[in-house]
């Protein structure tokens, strides 16, 4: 792979509290250079290998869309629970460093793990629906989520970009969990009606374009989707890591389970951190088994 992007930052200064402010205000904030251009070849290696159904650990993933051979050639490829299947991904997904980036933005004093996911979206790929991730968690107490989305090449608009509407997050909120792969309506239509119902006339949808290693942490509550893949040539390639807070446990009652409810005990509501480990804590603490499981990749 070329020399896609300046070397990363390694040093992960936190975060500043006026980034705070930008990201209480209007949902989102832009990071440059969270990942080198070597740890990009290193993540993007292991995605063939992957939708081959080569699962390194032999876990398969929570989720799974586009699969050589059976979907559409350019269906996006999606895949969630990354951590459990390959050890290389676990190692930038489940880091300390992109953890406390997302806990402090959101205020958290630690960081407990969401879900993991890789995007891929070749040449002509349909859009994602407009949606909000804070609806996959419903689910939980509290219901509270944060998203750093890691750009793994030049994402464009053209090449159809994470499109966001800022200040959303602050909107009223009565969504549900969606469909989002290549909806056959307007592909803003949820965003449409999420508008009409807070009052906002014209909500601004604004196009993420990021360099690769690049990355934007949004808020669980912020409107986000993404258009078509308009280029012949190239493949639009992400990976999205989701934080909630340390105290996240299961609601008692929730018909809104998705991927959480297959890993609820029951005795209790406590979540399992051998399924969402505690992957940063102010005070130091993480979950043991991980210094055995996984490196961590953002260390140089
Ligand atoms: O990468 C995309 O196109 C959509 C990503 C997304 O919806 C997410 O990470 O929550």
């Amino acid at each position: 792979m070329q020399n896609l992007s300046p070397p990363a930052r390694q040093d992960y200064p936190p975060v500043t509290p006026s980034q705070v402010d930008q990201f209480q205000q209007q949902g989102y904030l832009i990071l440059e250079n969270v990942l080198s251009a070597a740890q990009i070849e290193r993540i993007v290696g292991r995605f063939e290998p992957l939708f081959d159904t080569q699962f390194e650990t032999g876990i398969y993933p929570d989720e799974w869309y586009g699969r050589p051979g059976l979907s559409q050639p350019n269906a996006t490829r999606q895949m969630t629970g990354l951590w459990r299947c390959d050890r290389t991904l676990a190692s930038v997904t489940l880091s300390p460093a992109i953890a406390r980036l997302n806990a402090s933005l959101m205020g958290w004093p630690a960081a407990r793990y969401g879900f993991d996911a890789c995007w891929l979206k070749p040449p002509a790929a349909p859009p994602v629906s407009f949606h909000r991730n804070s609806t996959y968690v419903a689910s939980l107490d509290p219901a509270s989520v944060v998203t750093c989305w890691i750009a793994l090449s030049h994402a464009t608009s053209a090449a159809g970009t994470l499109q966001i509407v800022p200040g959303s997050h602050h909107w009223p909120s009565a969504d549900r969990i969606r469909f989002l792969h290549a909806p056959r309506e307007d592909y803003r239509a949820p965003l449409w009606q999420a508008a009409t119902a807070a009052r906002v006339d014209a909500p601004q949808i604004q196009s993420i374009e990021l360099s690769p290693g690049s990355a934007i942490c949004f808020h669980g509550q912020l409107w986000h989707g993404s258009d078509r893949n308009q280029t012949t040539h190239q493949t639009r390639r992400s990976l999205a890591i989701s934080t909630l807070h340390p105290q996240a446990k299961f609601q008692p009652h929730s018909d809104q389970g998705f991927i959480f409810s297959r890993y609820r005990r029951l005795e209790t509501l406590a979540m399992d951190e051998s399924y969402f480990p505690i992957l940063w804590s102010q005070d130091g603490y993480r979950t043991p088994f991980l210094a055995d499981y996984c490196g961590d990749a953002l260390v140089p």
